[in-house]
């Protein structure tokens, strides 16, 4: 589409493009140019437009876009191909679709905004655009079935550890899926998968983190925060999704050497913000509570019951609540 065009050409050029380059550029007349320039704004760029100059974009470091996660991934090796969409329904329904098609991945897509975000049995995961990162990647690894949920926990473990080298923010776990800042949800992982037969023939690995959000639906607003929020300050988002997946690919291979959790156990511990917490299980059989110790080698959380017994709480199957707020 000549927006996209044009966008990339005035991310490329760093500085005010004429009116009159972009039309020969892409033989396109003025008006096209204009209204194409009219649609970017809508979609919520800063473009300036000066006589005799032409235009410019603003905040270029803040804008997501398929140059800005070329140079993101220039150097990396662990993504075979990486694309950015404007709008998508949900970046999890991307990878499936993908999939379908025959991608061998690790194959990653980024949305500036999901109309249909989803957080895990069916709950919605409020997706707006400009503020963060809705991203999810596909992924073909040699594992046994029941051992995928364990890529939630590597996942988590990622997303804590980028958060942190990209901010400085001391980001925290609750297990399973969620990262934390100072008691509050920064970001949520939905893994899914497909087998065929006890073959895993792909995984999804959705990732939502909000960045630069300022404020939240009132539904989630006692639990929501974004890392603007935390710091003070709006960020780029780019640095923190190279973070992410330079963590991910350092913390899956571990994973995929070992064949277990061992290797990651030590430092997910060091950031389960459960730890030591009370917590109730929500267990269809029946709710209890204790403090949860830390994790097992195949990812299940350890709690500590009143009579002192041990139980090894398998995620998937209960939801784990803090007793005094959320974690
Ligand atoms: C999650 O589910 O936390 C998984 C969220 C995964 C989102 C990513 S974005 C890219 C990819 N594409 C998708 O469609 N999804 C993935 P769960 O643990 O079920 O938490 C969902 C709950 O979190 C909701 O019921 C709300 O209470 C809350 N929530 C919704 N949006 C939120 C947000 N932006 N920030 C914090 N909490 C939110």
């Amino acid at each position: 589409m000549l927006k996209d065009d044009i966008l990339k050409a005035l991310l490329d050029a760093g500085d005010y493009c004429s009116g009159q380059a972009l039309c020969e550029r892409f033989h396109v007349t003025r008006t096209a140019v204009w209204k194409a320039v009219a649609k970017l704004r809508d979609e919520g760029y800063t473009i300036e437009a000066r006589q005799n100059r032409g235009y410019l974009l603003r905040n270029t470091g803040y804008l997501l876009s398929q140059a800005s996660l070329d140079e993101a991934f220039g150097d990396q090796r662990f993504l075979k191909r990486w694309v950015f969409l404007q709008q998508t329904d949900s970046t999890n329904l991307e990878v499936k679709r993908a999939a379908g098609e025959g991608d061998a991945g690790p194959t990653l897509f980024v949305a500036e905004e999901q109309t249909a975000g989803r957080g895990r049995r069916g709950r919605s995961w409020s997706s707006p655009p400009g503020s963060g990162i809705w991203m999810s990647l596909l992924l073909r690894p040699k594992l046994r079935p029941e051992r995928a949920s364990m890529l939630t926990l590597v996942t988590a473990l990622a997303v804590t550890d980028g958060i942190r080298e990209a901010t400085g923010l001391e980001a925290a776990i609750k297990w399973p899926n969620d990262v934390v800042v100072r008691g509050k949800k920064v970001a949520g992982i939905l893994t899914e998968m497909s087998t065929d037969l006890d073959r895993i023939e792909f995984v999804v690995i959705g990732i939502g983190i909000n960045v630069n959000t300022g404020s939240f639906p009132e539904e989630i607003r006692e639990v929501a925060t974004s890392l603007a929020i935390e710091q003070g300050k709006e960020t780029a988002r780019t640095p923190i999704i190279a973070a992410v997946w330079k963590q991910f690919a350092h913390y899956e291979k571990l994973f995929e050497e070992n064949g277990s959790f061992a290797a990651l156990k030590e430092r997910y511990e060091a950031l389960l913000a459960n730890r030591g917490r009370e917590v109730r299980v929500l267990d269809p059989d029946g709710e209890y509570c204790g403090v949860a110790e830390g994790i097992t080698e195949s990812g299940e959380l350890l709690v500590r019951r009143e009579d002192q017994s041990l139980t090894a709480v398998r995620s998937g199957e209960v939801s784990v609540r803090g007793i005094y707020g959320y974690i």
